[in-house]
């Protein structure tokens, strides 16, 4: 499955790119978004639960759809992808990493300087003067939770507006500097590794073309089909936390 050439690549890479979306989490219990059944958007559309129309609609719906999610990564652990990954970045002269995910199991396995496209769920922050608020034990959520309990959200020290989740929601721009660096890594970089993502949300979805359009030799890594089999080098077809630790003691040992 792990050819001589990839893992030649590997060895031999000056700027490696690993873009992750929803599928690296899934081993540690995190729901992706897309996969039939399991998927988040199965009991919900996108549109209503991550975007600030659906918020003002009802934000105790979605602020406690947010905070079931925050549960969930405060109980998981990062799984052996989230490590090999961490581990993959003292191999090679330099990595980065671009996330689409908003849990921090990335940083808990030992990456640094996580790019998060698309926000975090631990960094929430007022709706209407921007004033971050620092999550505390006393505002854990609950444990026992499902995706439909109703929270009232948090309201803010300063101004007393409601907290948001300190997510990228449908329609919201990305945060400048995270794409403006990710663009640019990907139009530098000689090899990208693109693990559990559907492509399925722009501009993200974009940069592996962009990486494959200046010369960077693109690997996927996903038990499923994506648009991305079409301009992949290498497709792995498997789960990330079998995959990546494969490829990784391929290329330099055990870790
Ligand atoms: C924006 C945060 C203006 C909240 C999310 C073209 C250009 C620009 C924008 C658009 C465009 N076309 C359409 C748009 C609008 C929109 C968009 O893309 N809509 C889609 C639905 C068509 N984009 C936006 O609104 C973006 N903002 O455009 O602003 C602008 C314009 C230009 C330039 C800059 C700005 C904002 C998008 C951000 C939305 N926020 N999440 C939250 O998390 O609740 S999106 C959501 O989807 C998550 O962030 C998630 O990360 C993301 C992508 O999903 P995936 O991570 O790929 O997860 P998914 O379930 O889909 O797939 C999982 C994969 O894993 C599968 O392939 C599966 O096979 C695989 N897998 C499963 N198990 C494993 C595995 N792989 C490996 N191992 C396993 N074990
Ligand atoms: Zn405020």
């Amino acid at each position: 499955m792990i050819s001589d050439t990839l893992i030649e690549k590997l060895q031999n890479s000056q700027h490696l790119v690993i873009l992750t979306g929803a599928g690296v989490s899934a081993e540690s219990g995190i729901p992706t978004f897309r996969d039939a059944l399991t998927g988040l958007w199965e009991n919900y559309d996108a549109e209503s639960m991550a975007s600030e129309f659906g918020f003002l609609a009802d934000p105790a719906l979605v602020w406690g759809w947010y905070e079931w999610r925050r549960n969930k990564v405060l109980c998981a652990q990062p799984n052996p992808a989230h490590y090999s990954i961490a581990q993959l970045a003292k191999k090679i002269p330099k990595l980065t990493l671009i996330t689409q995910n908003v849990d921090d199991l990335h940083e808990r396995a030992g990456s640094s300087d996580v790019l998060h496209l698309h926000g975090s769920l631990h960094q929430p922050r007022c709706l209407l003067c921007a004033e971050p608020y620092a999550l505390t034990d006393e505002t854990a959520p609950e444990k026992v939770m499902t995706q439909e309990s109703r929270i009232e959200p948090l309201r803010c020290h300063r101004c007393d507006g409601p907290i948001r989740p300190g997510v990228v929601w449908f329609g919201e721009q990305l945060p400048a500097k995270g794409w403006q660096l990710a663009q640019e890594a990907c139009r530098h970089c000689d090899l990208m590794l693109v693990v559990g993502t559907s492509g399925a949300v722009w501009p993200v979805a974009d940069l592996p073309y962009r990486a494959d359009k200046a010369g960077a030799s693109i690997v996927q890594i996903n038990p499923g089909i994506t648009s991305l089999n079409a301009i992949a080098a290498f497709n792995l077809c498997g789960k990330a936390g079998e995959v990546l630790p494969q490829l990784y003691a391929a290329a330099f040992g055990d870790a």
